[in-house]
């Protein structure tokens, strides 16, 4: 049986897997010597006692040495960037990474600029930093977060990065360089923009672009924030949050086609005219329309669901859904989201991180655009009250068909260490395990020390960055170095993962709605952009299977409207599709060199990149 991955061809043999895909032998052999592996095996494991998911430190192995200097000190401004983009930029089917950095106050007022780092991803656990050649180190004096989506439809990912001032749109030239596009494309939009995603919300085939927005402060306001704007917490002074300071609205642009948008935010109904404290957002179908409605985690004031109108106009349904503030009707300190159909019911509900000494929320989909916030009955709500959460992830990390949740942590304020409760301001990740009935168990303290650290995390992404089929997991920090996280497995469940191009639909497929049938199990996830917090995931659709040793059918709703199914998939393999065309080699659906747009910046014939490309294609 021949892998169909690139490069990977390696049979062995894992249980009932009758072929798996490894990224190389360095990987299979790191596999086999996880510490935890060999005894889990030995202890006799069953079915009815799952090995639990296994995460790993490997920044320092990685070769990746960024360092994200803002310190939360004194200013709201150093609180809460540091958003992470998971992009596969030169697109040979390997994840590469995007740090963004911003600076402290004081060197910002001096005009000092801190670099953000793009690292090419080497197959081989390594990755290197490519940032001076790949031109995108320095996106604005204060960078935020951003998305990853095709604004021009030639199937090389580009990146919007939000900023404290002028945003970028970075226009991937497909030859390892980008170019700033953002004036050509009217996309600049200079106030503080946190959140940012892509989406195709009137179905033309071209991605959109929603922007988020927070406090009314520009970056010509910096030089005037007062030198201290504290507030009492428990008996002790922290930076204030955003209340009592003014709002900055949101923005819609529409995409021209022509490598323009138009700022559509006001007709389209999602202004955001009171001026919310926007942050994390996302593109989801909750509804099940067949178009992509928009959620928008606001910071201390209520969160917006903005539903699809289908004519270029959203209706905002927060307080009738039940998801623009907690079950007990508090508006609350929201930061990321993630999005999971978590029931297997076919229904996309939310889960929105917040502040200390609230849960983090989580909005269960009842259908009819009605959710219930069931954050504590599903075995959330009470451990999470400690933590100032930010990034969160649903995804499948042992693969048995059941999207678990991550979520990263970190307060605001040094000054915390000396309340005598809560979680302190280095706080670890979170990591609650799917139990299939509704419900998540805490596992974050089994599942490998590494998750154990106190962190001073922001923002947080999935993807499977060494290709075994196990989803792995990138934290960005303030103040210092990031944590990428293997996911070891172990757990010899199968799974499959979908690489979707959309010919009449956006060239990323982004809002494809892609369900996975084996047996009597129906999963359903999207392609997204943006989410978690200020941040971006894997584009490929991954699902764990459990058992299951054939996929009975794999049924994708395209954003054209069309509908394809494609039945008896082998496991535990990369698959690429084609609007129209079902399961092809991936370089049908990659962009080649010929197609990247001419431009000064391309580099020569017989580079690195043109010989990879090369070595690419001949294996399909
Ligand atoms: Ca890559
Ligand atoms: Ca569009
Ligand atoms: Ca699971
Ligand atoms: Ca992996």
């Amino acid at each position: 049986m021949k892998c169909d991955h690139p490069r990977l061809s390696r049979r062995i043999s894992l249980g009932s897997a009758a072929c798996t895909c490894l990224a190389s032998t360095a990987v299979l052999i790191l596999f086999a010597l996880t510490p935890l592996y060999v005894p889990l095996l030995l202890s006799g494991q069953t079915q009815r006692s799952p090995v639990l998911p296994h995460l790993t430190d490997i920044t320092h192995s990685s070769g990746i040495q960024f360092n994200h200097v803002a310190i939360p000190q004194k200013y709201i401004t150093e609180e809460i960037s540091g958003g992470v983009l998971l992009i596969d930029y030169d697109r040979d089917g390997w994840l590469d990474i995007y740090f963004t950095n911003s600076p402290t106050l004081e060197m910002a007022l001096a005009g000092r600029k801190v670099k953000s780092a793009l690292y090419h991803n080497n197959h081989d656990g390594t990755f290197t930093d490519v940032t001076e050649r790949a031109g995108v180190g320095f996106p604005c004096a204060w960078p935020m977060g951003g998305a990853v989506g095709d604004y021009n439809n030639d199937g090389w990912p580009d990146m919007y990065i939000t900023c404290l001032g002028r945003n970028t749109l970075y226009k991937n030239n497909g030859d390892g360089t980008f170019t700033d596009v953002t004036d050509q494309a009217g996309v600049a939009d200079s106030r503080w923009s946190t959140g940012a995603a892509f989406g195709d919300y009137d179905g033309d085939g071209w991605v959109d672009l929603f922007v988020a927005h927070y406090v009314d402060y520009h970056w010509s306001d910096l030089a005037k924030l007062p030198s201290f704007l504290l507030c009492p917490l428990k008996g002790v002074m922290i930076p204030c949050g955003p209340q009592g300071l003014p709002g900055a609205g949101d923005s819609l642009y529409h995409n021209n086609r022509d490598g323009t948008f138009t700022n559509v935010s006001k007709q389209s109904g999602v202004s955001d005219p009171e001026g919310r404290y926007g942050l994390g957002v996302v593109w989801s179908d909750f509804s099940n329309s067949g178009r992509p409605d928009l959620y928008v985690a606001n910071d201390s004031t209520p969160n917006f669901l903005y539903r699809n109108d289908g004519n270029g106009h959203f209706t905002e349904i927060g307080f009738e859904s039940g998801t623009a503030v907690s079950g007990e009707g508090a508006a609350q300190g929201s930061m990321g989201v993630a999005i999971a159909d978590y029931l297997r019911n076919g229904r996309f509900s939310i889960v929105v991180t917040n502040l200390m000494d609230e849960p983090d929320t989580l909005y269960r989909n009842e259908g009819n655009s009605h959710f219930t916030d069931v954050s504590f009955p599903a075995g959330l709500g009470r451990d999470t009250l400690p933590y100032v959460g930010w990034g969160t992830v649903f995804v499948d990390l042992d693969n048995d068909g059941w999207p678990d949740l991550f979520l990263v942590n970190g307060h605001i304020s040094p000054n915390v260490d000396n309340i005598g409760f809560g979680a302190g301001y280095l706080q670890p990740p979170l990591l609650f395990l799917n139990q299939r009935n509704g419900t998540f168990r805490n596992i974050s303290k089994e599942a490998g020390s590494a998750i154990q650290t106190p962190l001073l995390s922001r923002g947080a992404a999935f993807g499977d960055l060494d290709n075994d089929g196990n989803v792995d997991i990138v934290i960005e920090n303030l103040d210092g170095p990031p944590m990428v996280l293997r996911n070891d497995g172990g757990n010899q469940n199968n799974w499959i993962t979908l690489e979707l191009a959309g010919i009449k639909s956006n060239r990323l497929a982004l809002g494809a709605r892609v369900e996975v049938v084996t047996g009597n199990l129906t999963q359903v996830d999207e392609v997204r952009s943006g989410g978690s917090y200020l941040s971006q995931n894997d584009l490929r659709v991954h699902f764990g299977l459990g058992k299951a040793d054939r996929v009975d059918r794999v049924e994708i709703h395209w954003p054209s409207g069309s509908t394809e199914t494609i039945k008896g998939l082998a496991v535990n393999r990369f698959y690429g599709i084609k609007e129209g065309a079902g399961i092809v080699p991936f370089d049908e659906i990659r962009p080649h060199k010929a197609e990247a747009p001419a431009g000064p910046s391309r580099s020569a014939p017989g580079s690195r990149l043109s010989i990879d490309s090369q070595i690419l294609n001949r294996q399909h």
